[in-house]
């Protein structure tokens, strides 16, 4: 692939779980109904309970690992990525109760709510481990295994960072110029490393809301929007599938499903970033994006890592 595309969607993984985080903000929490009749379209960035273009905790544990896995040479260092957890914490960003706990050293990630948490904060920080591995999907497999547990030990917490991983993976590896993607092909392929009843059963899902064409309410019913992984991140590889060639369009989808909100755009937007490259990000959206070139500083270097 042209070293420049994949430069481009390196950044837009990052960018786009920034901008999905950001643009999901205002919204967390609000039902599907709530967010339709709030929101106006197209979807700009609004102050919430951030002002408007901050990131979330979604971001900032993001960030974490990418600044880790630069110091490391894309090694991935249990205790040190959790340093720089600990280290960037602002509590202000609205992190889930069981991270806090991990991060405040009062809990254990394995016996956290009595088996580990299974909520969705392993998968929305993924994207930069899909940079360093996105080529070898068993390197990947175990370094998102590795990355999860920091926090997330349940197995339907790793599994479900598992899955975003690949989806990112997947979208680094496809050229949407030659060829369009396609959905069955990319959903099989995340089926492979699927273990887990309920992700195989949502991946078939996801097939069928997309020959059905399902609406936003169907989709919650079938997939979710909630915390927990599995039910928000078959919710946010489906929002990319059914709006394959926008990103604009595939995070209003997944902002206006509601609940987690901040979280399932983050998500959505990490894989379509992925696919389509920043280019495809709406500039109205990036200039108003806190920290965007720190950000985007941070995926050049894991990219100059990979190319070096
Ligand atoms: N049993 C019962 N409930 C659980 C379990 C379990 N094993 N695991 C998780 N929960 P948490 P996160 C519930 O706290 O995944 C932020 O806004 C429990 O109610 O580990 O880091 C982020 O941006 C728990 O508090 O947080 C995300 O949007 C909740 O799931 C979201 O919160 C979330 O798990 C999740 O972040
Ligand atoms: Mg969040």
């Amino acid at each position: 692939m042209n070293q420049s595309v994949l430069k481009s969607k390196f950044i837009g993984a990052l960018i786009g779980t920034a901008i999905g985080d950001a643009i999901g903000m205002p919204y967390e929490g609000l039902t599907h109904q709530e967010v339709n009749a709030t929101c106006t379209l197209p979807l700009e960035m609004q102050d919430g309970r951030l002002p408007k273009g901050s990131y979330t905790d979604d971001t900032e544990l993001a960030i974490g690992i990418a600044e880790s896995l630069i110091t490391n040479k894309g090694l991935v260092d249990k205790n040190h990525i959790l340093q720089r957890f600990i280290e960037n914490f602002d509590r202000k960003r609205g992190y889930g109760f069981g991270t806090i706990s991990i991060l405040q050293k009062k809990a254990n990630a394995k016996t956290l709510f009595g088996t580990g948490s299974y909520g969705n904060g392993a998968a929305m920080r993924i994207a930069p481990i899909s940079l360093v591995y996105y080529d070898t999907p068993t390197n990947l497999y175990e370094a998102v295994a590795k990355c999860s547990e920091i926090t997330h030990a349940h197995v339907l917490g790793i599994e479900g960072a598992q899955i975003q991983a690949h989806a990112i993976a997947i979208a680094l590896r496809s050229i949407q110029s030659t060829h369009s993607l396609d959905a069955t092909e990319f959903v099989n392929e995340i089926m492979g490393i699927a273990k887990q009843d309920v992700y195989k059963q949502k991946l078939h899902k996801i097939l069928n809301l997309l020959n059905e064409k399902g609406d936003h309410q169907l989709v919650i019913d079938e997939l979710g929007n909630g915390v927990e992984a599995f039910n928000s991140v078959p919710s946010a590889v489906y929002s990319f599938l059914s709006n394959l060639n926008s990103f604009e369009d595939a995070v209003t989808y997944a902002v206006c499903l509601g609940k987690d909100t901040d979280t399932i755009a983050a998500m959505t937007g990490a894989i379509a970033g992925a696919y389509l490259g920043v280019e495809a990000i709406p500039s109205e959206w990036i200039d108003c994006l806190e920290n965007k070139d720190f950000i985007k500083n941070l995926a050049e270097r894991i990219f100059h890592l990979k190319s070096t």
